[in-house]
């Protein structure tokens, strides 16, 4: 594909964990049918369709920064997959707002981690990678 893979959603609530754990994740509700990439972890761009107000310091139509999980979260039990973007530097309730998520690049696979520890030293791998990745050039 010449372009990144994009899926369009609301935000909608998740298990409420993520802030906790240190990454609290934009939780994307796509519609029926649409095309999910597989489970894992990427490095994608989160951008609130536009126009309208800054929200906290996300401004719509701008693209920033995220590291994009898709899977059913199996560190805490099976459940629903979720496409969860925690996006970098930037502080908004994005509850409600129909966000688009452009999926850049495969980092690693969705693991079943023995411990919350194992997990979130995990996501600051990957958050690094997105800056590497993402980064590049800005
Ligand atoms: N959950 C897993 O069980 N295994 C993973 O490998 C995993 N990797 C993740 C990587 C990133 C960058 C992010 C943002 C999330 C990842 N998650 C993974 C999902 C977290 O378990 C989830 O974000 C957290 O439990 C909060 O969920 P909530 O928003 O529903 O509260």
């Amino acid at each position: 594909l010449g372009r990144p893979h994009r899926v369009e959603g609301v935000v909608v609530r998740g298990d409420g964990r993520g802030k906790s754990l240190g990454f609290p994740t934009a939780n994307v509700a796509p519609p029926m049918h649409a095309a999910i990439p597989a489970d894992g972890v990427y490095a994608g761009w989160f951008t609130v369709l536009g126009p309208g107000p800054n929200i906290g310091t996300v401004t719509p139509g701008q693209p920033a920064m995220a590291a994009v999980s898709v899977g059913t979260n199996p560190t805490f039990s099976g459940r629903a997959r979720t496409v969860e973007a925690y996006v970098l530097d930037r502080e908004a309730d994005l509850y409600g707002q129909h966000v688009a998520v452009d999926f850049v690049d495969h980092l690693r696979g969705m693991r079943k981690f023995e411990s919350v520890d194992e997990l979130v030293a995990a996501m600051g791998r990957d958050v690094d990678a997105v800056r590497k990745i993402l980064g590049a050039g800005n």
